[in-house]
């Protein structure tokens, strides 16, 4: 039997995409009887802390007079160094390179002055690259951390090309993608959400979920959804919280639609919504991936995207859903309407969402991540 590990990981613990697919890994090495070890400043909103083989370490943020914005990012070092040598850590993985792929790269340096070795993998996950990488301000730091990892990978191929484009990377970079425990998705589960609470059986019940940064365009999705009301009796459940939400309420006045919006802000159980939902809608200026799109297809729900970074390789055009450029709005509206015109087109699309998003089943992933966590180690 090969040996466990004892794996750091180093995520943003919000309600980001990128923590998300941390803490869900870090549970799939847990449950093999690996031991995982968080280090970030507060606890993954998706973490149980007594949940066997997975620790918490806090990076705690000093403040001082002096600072105007303490440096997380030396702080961070630290803890990893901490961290590594009190837990004998066998490597780090580092997910979003900004700015913690820099530090995994000083803490193996302050290591190996002390003989520790301690590989680290970074993952990129799509803004940390296409967004806030590529920037100047941060591009030469960012690009030295990636081409330093022990290994990199990418949630996607599209994302895999942008870093190659936007950076000198002399290192490879492994497509590792997002990935479903369909352990979660168990559609007949007690403890789903009653349909009827949200929509009358006539209505159809179309979803987004974002954190509401100006780039997920929530304001279409207002408009996509009017459309489609405009001709299907529906209902609109918003999940997620983030600085565009002020301007998508007033929108949501503007056009009359009070009573047909449910906002419902930041909402742990997503499984719980797309299990009672008829069409997600995901209209992003930029998306490396898209896994709210995957979650939502995983509770066979057809997707109206963006065509956008990684997007087309989650939602298969006329297949799973439909993908226009950002913006046309009457073309998502079109394709909403034809998915959710008769149930025996609604449902094979539901059908074939749910087959190809069994295709990232955690089951198939976790082992791309072990062999590699091995191979640097
Ligand atoms: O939204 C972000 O940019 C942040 C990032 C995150 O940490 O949530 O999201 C990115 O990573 C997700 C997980 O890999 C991907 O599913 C998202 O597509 C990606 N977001 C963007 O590229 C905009």
């Amino acid at each position: 039997m090969s040996k466990s590990l004892k794996i750091g990981v180093v995520c943003y613990p919000t309600f980001g995409g990128s923590g998300i697919v941390a803490t869900e890994l870090g549970k799939a090495f847990a449950d093999k009887g690996h031991q995982v070890h968080f280090i970030t400043y507060s606890k993954p909103v998706r973490m149980d802390l007594f949940t066997e083989n997975m620790f918490f370490h806090e990076v705690s943020v000093l403040d001082y007079p002096l600072f105007e914005y303490a440096p997380y990012e030396l702080l961070l070092s630290s803890k990893i160094v901490d961290v590594a040598i009190s837990e004998q850590l066998d490597l780090m993985h580092v997910h979003y390179a900004i700015p913690h792929a820099s530090a995994a790269y000083s803490a193996k340096q302050i290591l190996k002055t002390k003989a520790i070795k301690l590989p680290y993998i970074t993952t990129l996950h799509g803004t940390d690259i296409t967004l806030l990488g590529k920037d100047k301000s941060y591009k030469p730091v960012i690009e030295f951390a990636i081409n330093q990892s022990d290994a990199v990978t990418a949630v996607s191929h599209s994302l895999k090309q942008d870093t190659f484009s936007f950076f000198n990377i002399d290192n490879d970079i492994q497509v590792i993608p997002n990935f479903i425990d369909f352990n979660l998705y168990n559609n007949n589960s007690t403890d789903s959400l009653d349909r009827s609470d949200f929509a009358k059986s006539d209505e159809k019940i179309i979803c987004h979920i974002s954190n509401f940064r100006k780039l997920k365009r929530v304001d279409d999705v207002i408009r996509i959804f009017k459309g489609i009301q405009d001709k299907i009796s529906s209902k609109l459940v918003l999940v997620g919280q983030g600085p565009e939400e002020d301007k998508v309420t007033a929108l949501v006045n503007d056009l009359g639609l009070n009573d047909r919006v449910l906002h419902l802000g930041n909402f742990n159980r997503i499984d719980q919504i797309t299990a009672i939902s008829d069409l997600f809608l995901l209209p992003s200026e930029t998306e490396s991936f898209g896994l709210a799109a995957l979650e939502a297809m995983a509770s066979a729900v057809p997707v109206i995207s963006s065509n956008v970074g990684g997007l087309s390789e989650v939602n298969i055009k006329a297949k799973t859903g439909f993908l226009r450029p950002v913006g046309d709005i009457d073309g998502m509206v079109k394709d909403s309407l034809y998915i959710l015109q008769n149930d025996s087109t609604l449902n094979s699309f539901k059908e074939n969402a749910l087959k190809h998003a069994k295709t990232y089943s955690l089951n198939d992933i976790l082992p791309l991540y072990e062999r590699l966590y091995r191979s640097i180690i």
